[in-house]
């Protein structure tokens, strides 16, 4: 990456203390997993609202048990890559560093991120729709792959992610809005930006006075807000962006 950073975001990188990332399936595209929204996209064919959905899984639950079952299986057998392990070197980097990942696959905790929300929920674990019951997606699996196994209560598994139109955990959610309030520098990297609640954490974020920075090689509906932009794939910008944090903060 060639870019120079303005003064005003070097020296707000160099006095950041409390930090907010918020990611997206952008982050985990060079580990090999597809996108939901543009080119080559998960759902290129299919409107994303149609499909991640509790209205789809009543109507197609072996589709969508098997789809899910297919993302589980690729998420699995992926690796983090450098932008999620940039992420992680930034924890030593900013002791209130907090990573907010709308990202299902696991790769972030894989990677080896601590402070760490899963808004969107996880892929690596099934739930009852009836009792809340959870157990292990991978076993759920073994024991049926083509409709979702029955639990003891006679309620169906389902992933345990939070579809279009359901709430995301409040606890969660607020701790996320909190911290976006009163974080210094805020960084979206990977994400289209136009699912809500957790795209509403930018703007919240940035009327707070945070320094806003943006990872997408693609403009987003925020990116007018952005202090700066770094229009590169995660995998070379976060590892880019870690070496000048390091490089700022060095003392003279
Ligand atoms: C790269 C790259 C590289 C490529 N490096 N970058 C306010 C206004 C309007 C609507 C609403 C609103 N508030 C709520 C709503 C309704 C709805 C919503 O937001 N709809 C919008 C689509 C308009 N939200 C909800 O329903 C939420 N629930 C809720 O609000 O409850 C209260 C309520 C109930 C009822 C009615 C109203 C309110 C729940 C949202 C749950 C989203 N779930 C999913 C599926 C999760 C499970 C799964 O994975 O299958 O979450 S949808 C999908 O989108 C998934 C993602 O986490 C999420 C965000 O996508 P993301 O991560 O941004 O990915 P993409 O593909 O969109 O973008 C990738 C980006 O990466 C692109 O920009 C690329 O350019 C870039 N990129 N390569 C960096 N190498
Ligand atoms: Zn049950």
């Amino acid at each position: 990456m060639n870019l120079d950073i303005p003064d005003r975001v070097r020296e707000r990188l160099r006095a950041a203390r409390r930090v907010v990332v918020l990611s997206g399936a952008g982050v985990s595209k060079e580990s090999g997993l597809d996108t939901f929204r543009g080119a080559g996209g998960l759902w290129e064919t299919q409107r994303p609202e149609e499909l991640a959905t509790p209205q789809a899984f009543r109507r197609e639950p072996g589709r969508v048990w098997r789809w899910y079952g297919w993302r589980w299986e690729t998420a699995t057998n992926a690796q983090p890559n450098p932008g999620h392990l940039a992420l992680v070197e930034w924890e030593a980097l900013f002791p209130e560093l907090l990573v907010v990942t709308q990202n299902v696959d696991g790769l972030h905790r894989r990677a080896g991120t601590s402070r760490l929300l899963e808004v969107h929920g996880t892929i690596l674990q099934a739930r009852c729709e009836r009792c809340g019951r959870t157990r292990d997606m991978g076993e759920a699996l073994s024991e049926s792959r083509d409709e979702p196994p029955v639990c003891a209560c006679g309620g169906r598994y389902r992933p345990d992610v939070v579809w279009f139109g359901e709430t995301l955990d409040e606890a969660v959610l607020s701790r996320a809005y909190e911290e976006a309030a009163s974080c210094d520098l805020f960084v979206s990297a990977g994400t289209s930006s136009t699912v809500y609640p957790a795209a509403g954490l930018i703007d919240v974020a940035h009327r707070a006075g945070a320094c806003f920075i943006e990872v997408n090689p693609e403009p987003t509906p925020f990116s007018e807000l952005a202090h700066l932009r770094l229009e590169a794939p995660a995998g070379e910008a976060l590892p880019w962006l870690t070496k000048e944090i390091r490089a700022c903060r060095r003392p003279d």
